[in-house]
């Protein structure tokens, strides 16, 4: 059976899930800290040498990172409705793909600097806590981000969904990132000027297995009135991955 690493807090690794989840491809999901499961020698050496989630051993076919995982999955399945056949329809998913890795995943620096700080009770961290603790990020972040926001809005602009009428792994991607980042979530993104954003994040919610896969952000709950530190991290994803898996052998 597929096995995937990670943990539910990771939004590479909430894509994967995700899509077996709505495909109803059954999986065992493997929980892996990224910061000491994902750097211990056997899993260095026999599943991911760069040492993060996610990755996958699908009967001995062994992958890291996300999109490359993403599309294997779709392709050994025949999921075209997510990884289109029509040449045209593909490279504009993919073109999506390229995008996300330096300019959508960059908005994962504000989530992460509004949550590590609040799990540590550290107010003003300085630039070498930063590093230490959270992703270090782009040097020029703010600006990418900005920018990441209008081009994604003004895609949005034109069609319903990243890459056309119907969701494609480019809003599977990038829900990961902006979803989660929410009023109602993390809250740490303001979204009142990307209308178009706005009414996808809405139309994401209907697609299968929503609900599973982005439980951790509601165990988590507002980062503002977070506390509880690690433990209530770890015990977030603990409780998330239980009903990841559930849903995954049902
Ligand atoms: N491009 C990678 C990014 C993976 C990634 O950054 N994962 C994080 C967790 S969200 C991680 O493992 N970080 C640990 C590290 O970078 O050492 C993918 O899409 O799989």
């Amino acid at each position: 059976m597929l096995k995937i690493y990670g943990v539910p807090n990771s939004q590479p690794v909430r894509a994967v899930v995700w899509l077996c989840l709505m495909k109803k491809l059954p999986f065992e999901f493997i929980m892996t800290s990224q910061n000491k499961a994902a750097k211990a020698p056997e899993y260095l050496t026999a599943v991911n040498p760069r040492g993060t989630i996610p990755a996958i051993d699908d009967d001995g076919v062994i992958l890291w990172e996300s999109h490359a995982i993403l599309i294997y999955l779709c392709e050994k399945h025949g999921w075209s409705d997510l990884w289109p056949t029509d040449l045209t329809q593909r490279a504009q998913v993919n073109q999506y793909l390229h995008f996300h890795h330096r300019n959508t995943r960059e908005v994962v620096i504000q989530w992460s600097r509004t949550l590590w700080p609040a799990v540590f009770g550290v107010t003003n961290p300085d630039k070498a806590w930063i590093k230490r603790n959270t992703f270090p990020g782009l040097e020029n972040n703010s600006q990418i981000v900005t920018q990441a926001l209008q081009i994604i809005d003004g895609m949005l602009a034109t069609t319903p969904y990243l890459a056309g009428d119907t969701p494609t792994l480019a809003d599977i991607t990038a829900y990961e990132e902006l979803g989660q980042n929410q009023a109602k979530y993390a809250n740490c993104t303001d979204f009142s000027q990307h209308t178009h954003i706005g009414r996808w994040l809405v139309a994401m919610e209907e697609i299968p297995a929503h609900e599973t896969t982005h439980a951790i952000w509601s165990l988590i709950g507002n980062i503002d009135k977070f506390s509880g530190g690690m433990q209530a991290i770890a015990r977030a994803n603990k409780d998330a991955a239980r009903l990841i898996q559930q849903a995954a052998l049902d």
